[in-house]
């Protein structure tokens, strides 16, 4: 394969991967528009073995989305209705309590939940809906609010974002999805989330979480109008600020779904384009313990095969997956764990159930 890789014009970056040094912003831009797949992945596979051995990781997580009122109304969003909308929905609490005593009976440890930016919802709210399950479900890691929402609770607040954070994590906050991070391009976000909290305040929120002792994710929202060159600078931004910090878990490339959007013109990503995105981000984020392969877009096959171009985790069970959905993905809206584990051990690898931060809790 070696052979194979400097016959694809890819030698170099094989000496510097095998090398463990750093791949540069050009070296990124080479490796997206490297036709060679194979290639790639191989390099990506060899950073992807060094962190994580055999290991492919899972979690036993539910999702919930208390509302999707939401006033940024992003273009490239299916979920996020105006207030006036017929399709707006919220959640009381009691609603969002009564979804996790349903599952109560399931050993879930993850409770993944977000929402849209509520034009006034009080910031109670938010207190008490991380209170509530916690009173039904006190060991549930909960892992909610991405880095928008927490700046829109700081907000409604009136207080600093460390503030706000502190009080979440009293209330029972574990850690922060990567949502919202979309493309960091003012360009991208510009033409398609104007309203959209920056790509810096993005990275602001999460590095005040990372010093405060909440890990977060990152995601990266790709294929539709963004260039390679943005991906690589969204990816170098993430590098530069875990460099910082250190409190990345994971990362998500994250399958644009254009149904039902405002930028329903553009095609659904492939399957050269989605293995692509997993290993070049494996390849430049060597810094960030995890990649994921989120098999609710781009589907339980492809993750599969993703866990040989980079991707160590499949995120989890999942249930009642909203935000692609709405989006037109044509995944299941859950998945068993029975299931992730036969994907996993098809695959060459070692199915791993772990809690949130990546402890492990069931070698199969
Ligand atoms: O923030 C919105 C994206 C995100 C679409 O942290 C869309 O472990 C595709 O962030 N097509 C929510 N994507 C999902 C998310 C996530 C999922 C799984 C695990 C984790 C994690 C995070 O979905 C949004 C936005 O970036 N999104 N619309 C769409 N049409």
């Amino acid at each position: 394969m070696d052979s194979h890789v400097v016959q694809a014009g890819l030698g170099d970056l094989l000496d510097k991967v095998k090398d463990g040094e750093r791949l540069s912003f050009d070296d990124g831009v080479r490796l997206y528009r490297c036709p060679d797949l194979l290639a790639v992945g191989y390099l990506a596979n060899i950073v992807r073995e060094r962190l994580n051995g055999d290991k492919a990781y899972f979690i036993y997580n539910q999702h919930i989305n208390y509302s999707n009122v939401c006033t940024n109304l992003c273009k490239f969003c299916a979920f996020g209705k105006d207030k006036s909308s017929p399709l707006a929905y919220e959640m009381n609490v009691d609603d969002v309590v009564a979804k996790v005593r349903e599952r109560l009976d399931e050993p879930i440890t993850e409770i993944h939940m977000v929402g849209g930016i509520h034009p006034d919802l009080p910031y109670s709210y938010y207190l008490e809906l991380l209170q509530g399950i916690k009173s039904v479900r006190p060991t549930v890691h909960i892992q909610a609010f991405t880095c928008v929402e927490i700046a829109h609770l700081a907000e409604i607040a009136g207080q600093s974002v460390s503030d706000t954070l502190k009080d979440l994590q009293a209330a029972g906050l574990g850690s922060i999805p990567g949502g919202g991070a979309e493309v960091f391009s003012p360009r991208i976000r510009q033409l398609t989330c104007e309203k959209k909290l920056s790509g810096t305040g993005w990275l602001e929120v999460a590095a005040t979480a990372h010093r405060f002792g909440l890990h977060t994710n990152a995601t990266m929202l790709y294929g539709h109008i963004e260039t390679v060159e943005e991906r690589v600078e969204h990816l170098e931004m993430l590098r530069s600020t875990q460099d910082q910090t250190g409190g990345f878990l994971a990362f998500i490339p994250l399958a644009f779904h254009p149904k039902n959007t405002e930028m329903a013109q553009c095609s659904r990503t492939t399957g050269i384009e989605d293995l692509k995105n997993i290993a070049v981000a494996r390849c430049y984020l060597d810094n960030f313990p995890h990649i994921k392969a989120y098999w609710v877009m781009i589907g339980p096959k492809l993750a599969q095969v993703a866990l040989s171009f980079g991707a160590d985790d499949m995120d989890g069970t999942v249930k009642e997956e909203v935000i692609t959905h709405m989006a037109g993905a044509d995944t299941d809206q859950a998945i068993g764990s029975d299931q992730l584990i036969r994907l996993i051990r098809e695959a060459g690898r070692q199915p791993v159930e772990r809690d949130t931060l990546y402890n492990v809790l069931q070698v199969f």
